[in-house]
């Protein structure tokens, strides 16, 4: 593999409303940022991906842009964001910005001069159709529900947005509009960013036939990722954006694929691709049907870790994925891929191990760290998030009450991993001295940054050593680039693999089972490198891992 600046480093998210509020309005700020990097750079961070902070009406929580060269005021200015690149810079931190250049907002001062003139210049940065018979042009329902096609009011035009209607898609096909985006991605490189993230991008290829497909629901529509994975040749736009922007900066990417056909691949993350790395979203897709929160998956422990060895060994010899437990639009790891035996700091450190010791690029997702949870509430209307109301109503029309409707929102919204970063036992969580702008954990007085940093045993404190393992000057090349070999695949429970290279065989061992388990080695322990239990040393050739108990041991290599 040809060695890249990015490779073998820690990278973590952040989701700027909820981190941390300094002027007392509720609401996260880019100076709550700047203060909490040192933080970061303690736990062993980077890079840093910032959820959007351009401006914004924020009906989709900053995904909707309404100008690409602004700052929102809600975060602060742009002084402010040079401050940042300045100081993450001083501590040897890169910053990416998320790129959401699928759709912009109904704000945006294209989408207005359109809206005025459909068939004008700025009609075409924009897809304006004509209804067929006074009804929509085709039957796709858009990521948020309902169809795909808004009217324009005294025309027979309609707009596509596959978003909310407040997020019009941009026309790809217009040479102009591409032009116009390359030049804004490319003034924000030049300022002093690493990269980006690159959101919902296999949604910019449309097919534009436009076809109705089979329904897919009993209103007739069907889910516009139907079209997504039927349509060929996204790649031609990618490669395109690629070497017009981020090849020439040599910049860290990460694309928020889906619906990709397995055997692109290298495409996207080979040695040529389009992107850095992409993320592996293998772990969600298993455990819920996306866009469809009702429709309960039955998945076991053991289809989790086979999951997360076949994205393993499909990215070996390729490139590497971008390996995450939670983000802005999931819920909670421990809430969510735990059963209730291991949903405890143990399980939590756990999967933490089995996580950040795969090849690839460990993201990490604010909050992850100190082992937030799920938080559920007793009525929708607490809920903000767009998507979760959206979903309510879906899992209402599919004839579910409104109590089972609910449950299905506490556990799938998007709401569960926004809630305001818990920093200390403080009121309000030390997020903020004004009203938080969503809810706040509950739990925050015992899980919180404060108390984790005093604890010796906690989950944060793991996590310090979890990252400073894999980027020890002896293991990082062994950690980066070493094969990924599945071991023990059918012991039950047992997520197990051995990360090796010419130097090392690192042997990673996970019990996720409800009980004891004996595990054999075929080789001597050299060295235990990390453990979350109390791990006293065995000399035989065995491990006993306890429920929930993790080890990390360097095993000797056989001498030919
Ligand atoms: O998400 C893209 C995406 O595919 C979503 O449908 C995702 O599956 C959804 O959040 C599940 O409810 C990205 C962003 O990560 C998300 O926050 C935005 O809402 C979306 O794009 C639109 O920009
Ligand atoms: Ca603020």
């Amino acid at each position: 593999m040809k060695k890249q600046w990015w490779h073998g480093k820690v990278a973590y998210q952040i989701y700027p409303k909820s981190f941390q509020d300094t002027n007392g309005d509720g609401i996260g700020d880019l100076r709550g940022i700047i203060n909490r990097l040192d933080y970061l750079k303690d736990l062993g961070i980077d890079i840093i991906w910032i959820s959007p902070i351009y401006q914004s009406p924020f009906v989709d929580q900053g995904y909707d842009i309404s100008d690409y060269y602004k700052i929102a005021k809600e975060f602060g200015t742009m002084e402010e964001l040079e401050e940042l690149l300045s100081e993450a810079k001083k501590r040897g931190i890169f910053i990416i910005m998320d790129l959401v250049i699928n759709h912009c907002s109904d704000q945006h001062e294209w989408f207005q001069k359109a809206l005025a003139n459909p068939e004008g210049e700025y009609g075409k940065y924009f897809y304006f159709v004509k209804g067929k018979n006074g009804k929509e042009p085709n039957n796709w329902r858009s990521y948020f529900g309902g169809s795909v096609w808004e009217p324009v009011k005294g025309t027979d035009y309609y707009y596509l947005h596959f978003f909310a209607k407040e997020q019009p898609d941009l026309n790809w096909t217009n040479k102009e509009l591409r032009q116009k985006l390359y030049d804004m991605i490319n003034w924000w490189l030049e300022k002093g960013l690493a990269g980006f993230r690159i959101d919902a991008i296999m949604n910019i290829k449309k097919d534009l036939d436009f076809p109705s497909y089979e329904p897919d629901s009993e209103d007739g529509t069907v889910h516009v990722t139907k079209m997504v994975e039927s349509v060929e040749g996204v790649e031609e736009y990618l490669k395109e954006l690629n070497e017009q922007t981020f090849k020439k900066y040599d910049a860290f990417t990460v694309g928020e694929v889906f619906n990709m056909k397995k055997e692109q691949l290298g495409t996207f993350i080979g040695e040529e691709g389009v992107f850095s790395t992409i993320f592996d979203f293998s772990q969600h897709i298993l455990t819920q049907e996306e866009g469809d929160w009702h429709q309960e998956r039955q998945w076991t422990m053991d289809d989790w870790k086979k999951t997360i060895y076949s994205a393993q060994e499909e990215a070996e010899g390729i490139g590497l994925y971008a390996n995450i437990l939670e983000n802005h639009d999931e819920p909670r790891a421990i809430s969510r891929f735990l059963p209730p035996y291991a949903q405890n700091k143990q399980g939590a450190k756990a999967i933490a191990t089995v996580s950040l010791l795969l090849k690839g690029i460990p993201f990490i997702y604010q909050g992850q760290e100190i082992g937030m949870t799920n938080c559920p509430m007793d009525s929708i209307d607490q809920y903000d998030d767009i998507s979760t109301k959206d979903q309510y109503e879906e899992a209402l029309k599919a004839g579910l009450s409104e109590e089972e409707a609910l449950k299905i929102c506490q556990r799938f919204s998007r709401d569960n991993a926004r809630t305001p970063m818990q920093w200390s036992e403080e009121e309000q969580a030390g997020f903020t001295t004004g009203k938080p702008w969503l809810f706040i954990n509950p739990n925050y007085k015992e899980i919180n940054v404060k108390a984790e940093e005093e604890d010796v045993d906690s989950i944060l404190n793991y996590y310090k050593k979890l990252i400073a393992l894999r980027k020890s000057k002896e293991y990082i090349h062994t950690f980066t680039y070493g094969k990924f070999l599945p071991v023990y695949e059918e012991k039950e429970g047992i997520v197990a693999y051995d990360r090796e290279d010419e130097e090392n065989k690192i042997r990673v061992l996970v019990n996720l089972s409800d009980h004891v388990s004996q595990i054999p080695l075929e080789a001597p322990i050299e060295e235990v490198l990390l453990s979350n239990g109390y791990y006293e040393e065995q000399k035989g050739d065995y491990v006993e891992l306890k429920s929930c108990e993790a080890i990390v041991l360097k095993l000797k290599q056989s001498v030919q």
